[in-house]
């Protein structure tokens, strides 16, 4: 199980570890390490999207260990060490509140909302939770159908309103649908489509304030799914969201479709949100939990 989870993990980021790995070992490749050869190495840590700087801090170190003829090994695991100690404080010990867990999924349009609750649905289903999704953008039908798929594919509870509907009143409802049928976790889907910051603030404001009717420590979490593709424009739109709601954790989709997999350390430096999971893959199993040093061991391809 261990096995096929990390094997799971550093094929979602092979395109980020291709990129870096294959550059370090391009770069080196029978030189000694000079200023140019460190230069070389922050130009390929910027374009990977681990931030300015981290790829100042990694010149900095590796210059001043005068390395070398140092071998590709050591200056991974520099890198690697260097990674793990930034992205350590961005693990999530997840508290599951009983009888009822209530988590709200934010984020822009298309960034991977609905197939990210999808796979929550499956993971704690896996653990025997009983689960409820609800289908929180009622303006747009397709939003809908798409849930109601991931809803059957996961064997889960599936709540939506008739379309137009308010979205704030379907998510008061379906709580207490899924209080009275004792359910363990639900999953609310919200709409990303939405004009500008204040329709997005209002709508979700308006959700916080109806939910927190029923119980003023509802929802239990806040989750915020950003698209790996983005890259560095990430930190951006998770400012946006900070400003709307109270985000106390990040999900990061798509890591398998792009190499920009190092975004999450100036995620890390940069917003201090711990990251939940990351997303590497379209099936319901591709959600894993994010793990400081697995992930900057797959990053940089170390066993
Ligand atoms: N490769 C890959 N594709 C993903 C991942 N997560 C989501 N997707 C795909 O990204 C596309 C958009 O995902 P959705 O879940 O529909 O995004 P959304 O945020 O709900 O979009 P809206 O409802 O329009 O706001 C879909 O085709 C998903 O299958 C991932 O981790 N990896
Ligand atoms: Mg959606």
């Amino acid at each position: 199980m261990v096995f096929g989870w990390v094997k799971k993990l550093k094929k979602g980021l092979s395109k980020s570890s291709d990129k870096i790995s294959t550059g370090i070992n391009t770069i080196i490749k029978g030189k000694k390490i000079d200023e140019n050869v460190v230069d070389e190495f922050e130009e390929l840590l910027i374009s990977s999207d681990l931030g300015v700087k981290f790829s100042a801090e990694v010149a900095k170190k590796l210059k001043s260990k005068k390395l070398i003829d140092t071998s590709t090994d050591k200056i991974k695991t520099l890198i690697r060490e260097m990674l793990t100690e930034i992205l350590k404080p961005l693990e999530t010990k997840r508290e599951f509140f009983s009888p009822l867990h209530i988590i709200l999924v934010v984020g822009v349009n298309g960034a991977g909302k609905t197939a990210t609750v999808g796979k929550i649905a499956n993971k704690f289903l896996l653990e025997k939770k009983k689960v409820g999704v609800v289908a929180a953008d009622t303006f747009r039908a397709a939003a809908k159908e798409q849930l109601k798929i991931w809803a059957d594919r996961t064997n889960s509870i599936f709540f939506s309103g008739k379309e137009f509907s308010d979205p704030a009143a379907l998510c008061f409802e379906s709580i207490k649908k899924a209080q009275d049928m004792g359910l363990n976790l639900l999953l609310i889907d919200t709409a990303g489509r939405l004009h500008n910051k204040k329709d997005l603030m209002d709508e979700l404001s308006k959700i916080l304030r109806v939910i927190k009717k029923l119980d003023d420590s509802f929802p239990h979490e806040v989750a915020l799914v950003l698209d790996g593709n983005i890259g560095q424009n990430s930190i951006q739109q998770a400012q946006v969201f900070k400003e709307i709601c109270n985000i106390n954790n990040i999900i990061i989709t798509k890591l398998d479709g792009t190499a920009k997999g190092g975004v999450l350390v100036p995620i890390a430096q940069q917003l201090s949100i711990p990251i939940s999971y990351i997303g590497v893959g379209e099936q319901k199993e591709d959600l894993l939990d994010f793990n400081a040093d697995n992930f900057s061991k797959a990053l940089l391809d170390i066993n």
